[in-house]
């Protein structure tokens, strides 16, 4: 792909391969119109094709704002975070039934399972229904990993009935 050299822009000294080759004062450029890469880099040992060295903060590589996507490009974290950290990830409902029984009121709290939090929730008064009122549903207030359910009899009843409490669980990311 590469000939023997490729002459540098600002000065134009050959680019010698096998050899450290140092562009002083400005950009040395490759431009073309063709349907394939315009450099291509292999190598067939163990290392990389190719390294970008840069200053502390300095941007490895910069593209064009109009850019396509970079294909095949596994790229292990973006802005530091694990893919696991970013959006929402690992969608779960988890159920809880409370106790099936006429005391009034009575809570039910789900819990979700370890590293996950309890983005929403509600559920269901299963039972003798017509009495019973749900006056909470919610994110634990000091646990982002639980959901409340509560209800109370609007009429006092002996009746049986019980709270069918539900939590949408999450991967969330690191704030
Ligand atoms: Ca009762």
């Amino acid at each position: 792909m590469l000939g023997r050299s490729v002459r540098l822009a600002d000065d134009g000294k050959p680019f010698i391969l096998g050899q450290a080759n140092s562009a002083g004062k400005q950009v040395s450029a490759l431009v073309a119109t063709l349907t394939g890469p315009v450099l291509k880099l292999t190598n067939k040992g163990a290392g990389a094709a190719l390294q970008l060295q840069v200053a502390a903060g300095a941007p490895p590589i910069k593209v064009n704002a109009v850019a396509g996507r970079a294909i095949n490009l596994d790229a292990d974290k973006l802005d530091g975070r694990d893919a696991s950290q970013i959006g929402v990830n690992g969608v779960e409902l988890v159920s809880k039934r409370g106790a099936d029984n006429s005391t009034s009121s009575k809570s039910v709290q789900v819990n979700c399972p370890a590293g996950k939090i309890a983005v929403g929730g509600g559920g269901r008064i299963v039972g003798t229904v017509t009495n019973i009122a749900i006056h909470e549903s919610r994110q634990h207030y000091g646990d982002p990993s639980a959901w409340l359910l509560s209800a109370h009899e609007v009429n006092s009843t002996a009746d049986s009935w019980v709270i069918d409490a539900d939590a949408v669980c999450v991967l969330a990311g690191t704030p």
